[in-house]
């Protein structure tokens, strides 16, 4: 059987090639790691676990959440406080940063994460996910949420975990990406894709469709180009996917192309879109652009935005580069 490379093996072999992994950053990304796979345990379990259905409360989005989305979260922030890695940590699930607990050391990153990405696909046993990221902390061992409003250019690591027919880690520290299998067996993160790459052209997207008399006309123009098929514009026919799980579907793309879509609409113009740009969009958005692909919110590199807030959204195009630049053209004046 040919040699397999765990993710700790990966990481150090990443440390003495490229030297961008210093040693802090290596156990913070293992931790992570560690807590996707109990995160993945749960999952797994369904309605055996008790973990299926409401918690019973609403998190700062106003959506009410899951009893899985509280467990993950609770989870990743129980793994991660006590490592002395972190100055603090940020979560889709909590309205403030969370502060390491004095009673623990604290380090040079920062954490941000969506645990558990595709809520509404839970009780369905649809694939759902973890996404995070990981940025330097400015301020020493006092960070605000300000520490946090950083560019997407600025991350050192990003990654999601995918809970489906196979439990997959999918992680970038600058050098291409990387897809780590779960060997349930062993407990073991294992090499199994070096060097994802993202076709530049595909004949796949992904959007809610069911928004569509919201959008604004480039997206309109962009979609109603792709339903015209071979007899259309674009001279071919074209696939749609949407599972309603971003790690799902980033996921499909990285592995055989795509583009992925959550633009504004007309619906709330004060709301560019549905999804959070720290702890989604940047993460995904650094992933895409490794593998070779693109990431836009239609006018700009979603990785050159300036966060304005912790919980901010952001209209997101991104994946195949050549349907990327094609449908940010459409929004150009
Ligand atoms: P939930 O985690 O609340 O299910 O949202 C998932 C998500 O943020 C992203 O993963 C999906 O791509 C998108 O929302 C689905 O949104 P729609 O339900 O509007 O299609």
């Amino acid at each position: 059987m040919s040699r397999r490379t765990t993710l700790t093996q990966y990481l150090i072999e990443q440390q003495r090639e490229h030297n961008n992994i210093p040693g802090d950053l290596r156990l913070l990304i293992e931790v992570v790691a560690r807590a996707c796979k109990a995160i993945a345990h749960h999952v797994s379990k369904g309605a055996l676990g008790d973990v299926l259905g409401t918690a019973g409360s609403e998190n700062i989005q106003g959506e009410v959440q899951k009893k899985l989305d509280v467990l993950s979260n609770e989870i990743l922030l129980e793994a991660n406080e006590w490592g002395g890695n972190l100055a603090a940590m940020a979560s889709e699930e909590l309205e403030e940063i969370h502060p390491i607990p004095n009673r623990y050391p604290k380090g040079e990153y920062l954490l941000l994460f969506d645990p558990l990405d595709g809520s509404s696909n839970i009780d369905v046993n649809v694939s759902i996910g973890t996404i995070f990221s990981v940025l330097r902390c400015p301020d020493g061992e006092h960070p605000t949420e300000q520490s946090f409003l950083q560019e997407g250019t600025k991350q050192v690591a990003a990654g999601y975990a995918v809970y489906g027919p196979q439990t997959v880690l999918v992680l970038t520290t600058g050098n291409g990406v990387q897809s780590f299998t779960l060997d349930r067996e062993l407990g073991s993160w294992v090499l199994t894709t070096r060097n994802m790459t993202i076709p530049a052209d595909t004949h796949e997207y992904a959007i809610n469709a069911s928004n569509a008399r919201h959008w604004y006309p480039p997206v309109t123009r962009y979609v109603g180009e792709l339903l015209a098929g071979k007899d259309g514009p674009r001279g071919a026919d074209f696939n749609m996917r949407w599972t309603a799980s971003m790690v799902a579907d980033v996921n499909r793309i990285l592995v055989r192309g795509g583009i992925f879509m959550y633009p504004a609409d007309k619906r709330d113009p004060s709301r560019p879109g549905r999804l959070r740009l720290l702890y989604e969009a940047n993460p995904m958005s650094f992933i895409v652009e490794q593998a070779g692909g693109a990431a836009t919110t239609g006018t700009t590199r979603i990785l050159d935005v300036k966060p304005q807030h912790l919980h901010e959204r952001v209209a997101v195009f991104l994946g195949s580069k050549n349907e990327v630049e094609r449908v940010t053209g459409y929004h150009a004046p």
